[in-house]
């Protein structure tokens, strides 16, 4: 067990059990022309957190830990989009329409992707959701059971919606989840700071936030090797 300094207290990680959860870094919602620009949404935002994101996702691989890259996405018949979520916001372009990237936030289509830089390698498990909890209508509880896996290192987009529902549904579930503060953002930077605020207080109701670093430096005392092997997966680029 490790202690890495977080808020509200120190978050105790076990030195088998933990995964790194990426949600939804795709296209979709980091670049004009997909979701979160249809929305109306400043997408360049949510670039800040990308090099530090990828110093964690690469210090993952180098220690072989489990990783999960989470897309939003739907079914090209829509079957799995209820008109709650479908007819929202009155958007010149709805989840479906044809966009400069394809259809938004339909399953394959160039804008779904994860961004280049985060893209999974061999190894790592994509899941792909039709809500915003990475549990709802997925396999990943049944992938962290087989895996033994009890603590979530979460991060990724947008802060309070997808990220702040994924960690509830994760602690809901007896997951102890560490929010990572500099590898998640919202286009909204109060909806952020308050959904840090939230998720640690009241003693940690929902889990612990920590900065990127610490999770670095509480990795690096474990005195785990960083087998050679894994960087070779580094660079083989899956689906
Ligand atoms: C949204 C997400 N904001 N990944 N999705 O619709 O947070």
């Amino acid at each position: 067990m490790i202690t890495i300094p977080a808020k509200p207290y120190g978050y105790e990680l076990p030195l088998t059990g933990v995964a790194l959860i990426i949600i939804d870094m795709q296209r979709d919602f980091l670049e004009p022309g997909g979701f979160g620009d249809a929305l109306g949404n400043d997408v360049n935002r949510l670039q800040a957190i990308v090099p530090t994101l990828k110093q964690l996702l690469e210090a993952f691989r180098q220690y072989r830990l489990p990783i999960f890259h989470t897309i939003e996405c739907h079914q090209h018949d829509l079957a799995d989009c209820p008109p709650a979520k479908l007819n929202r916001g009155k958007a010149a372009l709805k989840i479906g329409d044809p966009g400069p990237m394809g259809r938004i936030l339909i399953k394959g289509e160039p804008g779904n992707g994860i961004i280049s830089e985060l893209a999974p390698v061999l190894g790592e498990t994509i899941i792909y959701k039709p809500g915003k909890g990475a549990f709802y209508n997925t396999n990943l509880a049944t992938h962290l059971q087989e895996r033994g896996i009890t603590h979530l290192l979460i991060t990724g987009v947008t802060t309070e919606v997808c990220v702040q529902t994924t960690m509830r549904e994760a602690n809901d579930r007896g997951y102890e989840c560490l929010l990572i503060e500099d590898c998640t953002e919202s286009y909204f930077p109060e909806f952020k700071q308050a959904t840090l605020e939230m998720v640690c207080a009241q003693g940690g109701i929902v889990g612990w936030t920590a900065p990127a670093a610490a999770v670095l430096q509480g990795l690096a005392e474990t005195g785990w090797d960083t087998p050679k092997a894994a960087l070779d997966l580094v660079n083989t680029p899956v689906g």
